[in-house]
């Protein structure tokens, strides 16, 4: 280390990398060391080791922070109802479409990744509840993370960038090979006239009426309501079934216990008004069910 040349300072930060206990500590030493080390030809491979270690460091801490970020989306998303995930490169208009949908006001410019995290919010389509996930910038890289929160949730909302992008290209495939129901949506951000089925323009309320009615119908789901003998149903507290679902999946959303019923009786699609069914019954939305225990 002779030929280093370096003041007391550099070995100090060298001393302080040695002591250090975290890869924080160690990161700020090697900073350190760098600033520190002579600049000349005898200390070239110095500074490209330190560099390397700083890289390595940089490569560790970035993979536990996304690693805590992970688990924290993960325990934030207890699946409750029928979710939908908005999914897009960047600036492709996620946000400026949850935020219309779910009536809030995130951050939504022309700044390229702007949204950070997974947000969850509420949109409401009639009298039922659909949650929504606004997602970060899709990129190459977390393509693969954004494809498992789509798969947790029962659709994927594709807003789709005019712009030529391979990576828009390969998600869709993705999804298509994951079998994950999807709907593409393409944002209108100028004055064309676009008369594309998938187009809207967020800033218009006719618009996101028919991008809600266009989720609602996608998430192929139907509204069952319950109603005591003799009483009325509730219209406001829809039970959500697949479409396809019959009255044996009703009751087991309604009460495990109900699964052991004796007889149900449904008005709507039924020949008759509260016409008895078997438990294979299938289900159509606006039905009203009675279960007899
Ligand atoms: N006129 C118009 N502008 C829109 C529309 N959707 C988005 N924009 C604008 O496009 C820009 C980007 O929209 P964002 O909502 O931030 O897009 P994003 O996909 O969430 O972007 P990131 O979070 O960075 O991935 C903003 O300036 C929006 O105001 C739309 O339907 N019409
Ligand atoms: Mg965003």
């Amino acid at each position: 280390m002779a030929s280093l040349n370096a003041g007391p300072e550099f070995y100090a930060a060298q001393q302080k990398y040695s002591d250090a206990k975290t890869p924080e500590e160690r990161l700020e030493a090697l900073k350190e060391m760098y600033r520190l080390a002579p600049k000349h030809k005898a200390s070239e491979n110095l500074l490209k080791d330190i560099t390397a270690k700083i890289g390595k460091i940089n490569k560790e801490l970035g993979k536990i922070k996304r690693e805590k970020s992970r688990k924290k989306e993960k325990a934030e998303f207890k699946k409750e109802g029928v979710q939908a995930t908005l999914v897009g490169i960047e600036n492709s208009g996620k946000t400026a479409l949850f935020n219309k949908l779910s009536g809030q006001n995130q951050p939504s410019t022309e700044t390229p990744f702007e949204t950070k995290k997974l947000t969850p919010g509420t949109m409401k389509y009639e009298n039922v509840k659909i949650q929504l996930i606004d997602t970060p910038s899709l990129t190459e890289t977390n393509a693969n993370l954004l494809l498992s929160h789509c798969k947790n949730t029962e659709l994927a909302i594709f807003t789709y960038e005019g712009k030529k992008d391979k990576t828009q290209e390969e998600f869709l495939k993705k999804l298509d090979d994951a079998k994950i129901r999807k709907m593409i949506l393409k944002p209108k951000k100028d004055l064309t006239n676009s008369t594309e089925e998938e187009s809207y323009n967020a800033f218009k309320p006719e618009d996101i009426e028919k991008v809600k009615k266009k989720i609602f119908n996608e998430l192929q789901i139907i509204r069952v309501y319950t109603k005591p003998p003799h009483g009325k149903p509730d219209y406001n507290d829809p039970i959500i079934l697949n479409k396809g679902d019959t009255v044996k999946e009703a009751a087991a959303k309604i009460h495990k216990e109900l699964l052991n019923f004796k007889s149900v009786k449904v008005w709507g699609s039924t020949k008759f008004p509260g016409q008895q069914v078997n438990s294979d019954y299938p289900l159509h939305d606006g039905d009203v069910i009675e279960v007899k225990t």
